[in-house]
């Protein structure tokens, strides 16, 4: 985009601080490749190897950010989460922990393809402009970086970006992108009313592990969870966070080769295991273990478990917010407060027996939003206390200020009350407010089971889950798909959805929807019915459709479909 004379002039007043020298010598360093980027659900995600002019801009985005909010931190984190090795990424932290603002998402895309130095300086001027950035405002930026090897050098280019308008900034290396988000709000927060914790590492593990002693306290211990890092930076992470567990916590971890980086989710995390319905490379499960998944960057965790007819049983992300949501009605109740209501958000993807085990059973409000943590987070804020969890394992609990202040200002009237009181207030320390965090998800659970004194099978026995499945089917533009009611339902192209609903009205208990992925570029099917055959016919039968839409499909049909 180019500046119109108007923005031209008025913003050049505040561009005294932008060193067009610096910023040319350092573009240089940082050539755009010939493809077009996007910031989408998880920030900017591709092959490492066309990243570096975007991590570059990446830097002078968060810059103008922190400018922008008056010198506040803001972080960055680079990662490609549960993607291949080769794959890398960059998402920017706003300074509570939650996601970059909705609307930064277009100036990041934006400045990522400007063709030239020149359009890079225009589209700094653009936003100084329209969004009254003042440029002598400070800028605080820190950063982090998950196992991947090409992390280095983009760190390096990032570094190059933050030069441009001189932002003040820290690496922390490698982390968990949890933990970057829990770095950024107490840097935010230090000696404030809002204090979130010692903005260290270390303040991360003893905050958690201090609040987790609490909650098992007294509790027989159940036997270890067998973890799988996904040889991501789980594993090195989740060994320190051990030195501050202790005896508190058992656990066997698998998969944490972090020097072989080809094997960085490779058969194994929490993608894997969700998407296959099965256990990783590296676990040997029997039927007694109770075993769990992260992912590549930590920020999700699927649980499972082998049935005695060595059945292989998944518990997801909506197992999770099943038994989360249960647990803190529970507990709220059993506090004697009556004025916290809890309620839960899910996307279009949450298994419809869940959505239904939430409503009928538990008797909680649930809303449907779109994919993408951002929405859920953002929906969750709406309850005092919001449980969300996307089906692939991705999700926390937020409590709000209000529910804070009455957890906090409760004693409880009898030694009941008192204790359950206890737990809630170490429930809200033990649960990452900012964003889903594997570790801190993974004590959730823990502290749930060993509360109860349950297996995964009792656990599971919630509800039964409805058979179903993902496709991808790749089409020539993904673009074209466009969908309304929380990406429920497709507007375009034309009379796909009416071709797609008189299909579905002929399996029992059918569900279906179309939509573009935000992170690959494919279309994603979703299909559930009430047996496994129903539903593998219902996925492929609207794959099969999707593909042939309007001549759509792009490569071969996969054989597949019907
Ligand atoms: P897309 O590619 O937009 O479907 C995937 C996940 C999301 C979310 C993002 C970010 C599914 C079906 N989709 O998004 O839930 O986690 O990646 O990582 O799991
Ligand atoms: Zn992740």
């Amino acid at each position: 985009m180019l500046l119109s004379e108007q923005n031209r002039t008025s913003s050049s007043v505040n561009m005294a601080s932008v060193n067009v020298l610096s910023l040319n010598t350092l573009s240089d360093l940082h050539p755009k490749p010939d493809t077009t980027f996007t910031y989408g659900t998880a920030g900017f995600r591709m092959k490492a190897d066309l990243l570096d002019s975007v991590i570059f801009r990446t830097g002078i985005i968060a810059a103008l950010r922190s400018k922008k909010l008056g010198g506040k931190v803001i972080g960055v984190m680079i990662t490609a989460s549960h993607n291949p090795a080769a794959d890398n990424g960059v998402k920017l932290v706003d300074p509570m922990g939650e996601m970059l603002e909705g609307s930064w998402e277009a100036h990041a895309t934006a400045l990522s393809n400007a063709q030239t130095n020149e359009q890079v300086l225009d589209y700094i001027h653009v936003m100084v402009s329209s969004l009254k950035i003042d440029l002598t405002n400070p800028a605080n930026v820190v950063y982090g970086r998950d196992t991947r090897p090409s992390g280095e050098a983009l760190v390096s280019a990032l570094e190059d970006g933050l030069k441009v308008l001189g932002a003040q900034s820290t690496d922390y290396g490698i982390l968990t992108t949890p933990q970057l988000h829990y770095l950024t709000r107490c840097l935010n927060t230090v000696n404030t009313p809002e204090s979130y914790g010692e903005p260290t590492v270390e303040g991360y593990y003893k905050k958690l592990a201090a609040a987790y002693k609490v909650l098992v306290e007294g509790k027989p211990k159940l036997s270890p969870v067998i973890l799988d890092c996904a040889n991501g930076v789980g594993a090195p992470k989740f060994k320190e966070f051990m030195n501050f567990l202790g005896d508190s916590f058992a656990v066997k971890i698998v998969n944490d080769d972090i020097e072989n980086s080809s094997k960085l989710n490779l058969n194994s995390g929490a993608d894997f295991v969700k998407t296959g319905q099965r256990a990783p490379v590296g676990l040997k499960m029997t039927p007694q273990d109770r075993c769990a998944s992260f992912d590549g960057d930590a920020d999700r965790i699927v649980y499972y478990y082998m049935d005695e007819d060595n059945t292989f049983k998944l518990l997801d992300g909506d197992k999770i917010a099943g038994l989360a949501a249960m647990f803190i009605i529970d507990l709220v109740k059993a506090a004697g407060i009556d004025n916290i209501s809890v309620g839960v958000v899910q996307t279009a993807y949450a298994n419809g027996a869940s959505t239904q085990y939430l409503r009928n059973t538990l008797n909680v409000p649930v809303s449907c939003v779109s994919t993408g943590v951002k929405h859920l987070h953002h929906e969750a804020l709406k309850y005092d206390v919001g449980v969300y969890f996307e089906a692939n394992g991705h999700g926390t609990v937020v409590f709000s200020p209000t529910a804070l202040k009455t957890i906090y200002s409760t004693e409880g009237s009898s030694p009941a009350q008192a204790s359950a009181v206890r737990s809630l207030r170490a429930l809200s320390e033990v649960i990452n407010q900012t964003v889903g965090d594997a570790f801190s998800d993974l004590l959730l659970v823990e502290t749930i089971l060993t509360q109860r004194q349950w297996t995964p099978k009792i656990w599971d026995q919630a509800y039964s889950d409805l058979p179903n499945r993902l496709v991808k089917v790749v089409v020539k533009e993904r673009s074209i798909f466009k969908t309304v009611d929380a990406e429920r339902k497709l507007v375009e192209p034309a009379g796909l959805q009416d071709a797609i609903d008189a299909i579905v009205l002929k399996f029992r208990d059918g569900r279906s929807f179309v939509r573009p992925s935000g992170t690959e570029d494919v279309v994603r099917v979703y299909a559930e019915a009430a047996t496994r055959p129903e539903t593998d016919e219902l996925a492929f039968r609207i794959g099969g459709l999707v593909f042939d839409f309007n001549s759509n499909g792009s490569g071969t049909r996969p054989r597949e479909f019907i």
